[in-house]
C-alpha cells in the first residue's frame, strides 16, 4: 500500500497519572492538582504530570514540586502510584484491542494504531472510527484521551497534541502548510532539545522553515541521515510501519531522598532503599515474565552528577535476592565523594522467563509488555518518565 494510502492514529491519554488519581478523587475535580513523589511539595521530588487546571499557572511535568507549589499555592499534590495507572493503562488498552490488534505500544498511556483494514475506516475518512475508539476508552475506564488521525505516525502523533484534551485531530497531506508548518521544529518527535538549540543557530524555528531549508545544508550540519530524515519529517513524510510487538529493553525504579545522605553515617537508610527497590523490580520483572542478566546502580549526587555501574551474571533472573546481592556488588564499585540524593535500580537485558514461570496475568496479545509501565526505556514518548528511568 502506498503511504499516503494508510490511515494511522496516535491515541494519547489526557494528563495521564493526574485523570486517574481524579477518578478515586472526584471531589478534587475542577482544583489543581498534581502528582508527584510523595506527594508532598515540602518534600523533593519532580512533578510526573499535572491536571489541565494545574498547567494554566505553569505547572508541568519534570518540574521540582516546591516550584509548582510556589506557582500555584492552591494546587492539591498528590504521591503517584504506578500499580494503579499500569492498571489503567492496561484496560485502555484492552478496550481499543476490541477494535484492531494492529497496536503499537509506545508506553504507559499512547499507543499507535493502524486502522488500514478496519471496517468502517473508510467513514468520515476515519473519524467516525475514532470517534469509537474514544468511547470505548471512556467507558472502560472513565478517562478521556486525544487521538491524531494521519496517513503516518509522525503525523499522528503530531496530531493527537493539537487539540488536547479530549482532541480528535485529522491531518491529511493537504493540511501540512497551514497546521503543521507553523509549529515549532520540536513538535517533531525525534527532534529533542539539543536538535532544536542547533536548529536555531541556523535560524530554523518551525517545521515550515525546516521544510524549506536547504537538505545539503542539514546534512552537513546532522550528517546524512538525520539530515535528510529532517527534511523528510518536516514535509510529513514517514513510512514507518505500526510495529505490533516489541520486549521491553530494562525495568528499573529509583528514588529521590528526603535529604542528601551521606554514605557512611547514613548507610542503613542506604541499603534499606536499595533493598527495597530491588524487591520493586524483581517484582515488576516477574509480575511481566521477563528476567535480566545485566544489573546496575545508578546514584545521583549532591552536586547532581551521576554514576552508574552495572554487571552481568550468568543467566537471566527475576530472584530478589540475586538481583540484590549484585546490586550492592555494583554499589560497593562506587566510591562516594559526596552526599547521595539518589537512587535507583535496573535489570536490563530482558528475556521473557521460561514457560513454567510465566505469569498468570498475561497481556492480551496485542498489547505485550513494552514500556506499558513507568521506568521503560520509550524513546517515542518523549516523556522520559524521569521519575523512574536511567537516562
Ligand atoms: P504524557 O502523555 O506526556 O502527559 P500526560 O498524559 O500527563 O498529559 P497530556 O494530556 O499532555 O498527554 O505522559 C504520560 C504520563 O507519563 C504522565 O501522566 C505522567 C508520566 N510522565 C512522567 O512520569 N514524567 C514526565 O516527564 C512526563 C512528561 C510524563
Ligand atoms: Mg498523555
Ligand atoms: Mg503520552
Amino acid at each position: 500500500m502506498k503511504p499516503a494510502e494508510r490511515r494511522i492514529a496516535h491515541l494519547d491519554m489526557d494528563a495521564f497519572y493526574a485523570s486517574v488519581e481524579l477518578l478515586r478523587h472526584p471531589e478534587l475535580r475542577g482544583r489543581p492538582v498534581a502528582i508527584g513523589g510523595y506527594g508532598d511539595p515540602s518534600r523533593r521530588g519532580v512533578v510526573t504530570t499535572a491536571n489541565y487546571e494545574a498547567r494554566a499557572f505553569g505547572v508541568r511535568s519534570a518540574m521540582p514540586m516546591r516550584r509548582a507549589a510556589q506557582l500555584c499555592p492552591q494546587c492539591v499534590f498528590l504521591p503517584v502510584d504506578f500499580d494503579e495507572y499500569r492498571r489503567l493503562s492496561r484496560l485502555f488498552k484492552r478496550a481499543i484491542a476490541s477494535i484492531t490488534d494492529q497496536i503499537e505500544d509506545r508506553g504507559i498511556d499512547e499507543v499507535y494504531l493502524d486502522l488500514g483494514a478496519v471496517p468502517g475506516v473508510e467513514r468520515a475518512r476515519g473519524l467516525e472510527l475514532a470517534r469509537e475508539i474514544k468511547r470505548r476508552v471512556r467507558e472502560a475506564t472513565g478517562l478521556s484521551c486525544s487521538i491524531g488521525l494521519a496517513p503516518n505516525k509522525l503525523l499522528a502523533k503530531i496530531a493527537s497534541d493539537l487539540e488536547k484534551p479530549d482532541g480528535l485531530t485529522l491531518i491529511e497531506p493537504q493540511d501540512i502548510p497551514a497546521r503543521i508548518w507553523p509549529l515549532p521544529a520540536r513538535r517533531i518527535n525525534g527532534i529533542g532539545p539539543k536538535a532544536d538549540e542547533r536548529l536555531a543557530r541556523l535560524g530554523i524555528r518551525t517545521i515550515g522553515e525546516l521544510a524549506s531549508a536547504d537538505p545539503d545544508l542539514l546534512c552537513a550540519h546532522f550528517g546524512q541521515r538525520t539530515g535528510r530524515w529532517m527534511h523528510e519529517a518536516a514535509h510529513g513524510r514517514d513510512e514507518r510501519p505500526v510495529v505490533t510487538y516489541s520486549e521491553p529493553v530494562s525495568r528499573s525504579r529509583e528514588t529521590t531522598f528526603d535529604r542528601d545522605l551521606h554514605p557512611r553515617h547514613d548507610w542503613h537508610e542506604l541499603a534499606g532503599t536499595l533493598a527495597s527497590l530491588c524487591r520493586q523490580v524483581a517484582a515488576d520483572l516477574r509480575s511481566r515474565g521477563y528476567a535480566g542478566r545485566t544489573i546496575g546502580v545508578k546514584l545521583r549526587f549532591d552536586d547532581f552528577r551521576i554514576v552508574t555501574r552495572d554487571l552481568s551474571i550468568a543467566a537471566p533472573t527475576a530472584d530478589e535476592r540475586e538481583i540484590r546481592k549484585a546490586a550492592f556488588e555494583c554499589l560497593a564499585r562506587v566510591q562516594p565523594q559526596r552526599r547521595i540524593r539518589l537512587i535507583g535500580v535496573r535489570v536490563a537485558g530482558l528475556a521473557p522467563r521460561s514457560a513454567s514461570a510465566a505469569p498468570r496475568d498475561a497481556t492480551p496479545d496485542a498489547v505485550k509488555p513494552r514500556a506499558a509501565g513507568a521506568g521503560a526505556s520509550d524513546a517515542d514518548s518523549g516523556a522520559g518518565f524521569t521519575p523512574s528511568l536511567f537516562d
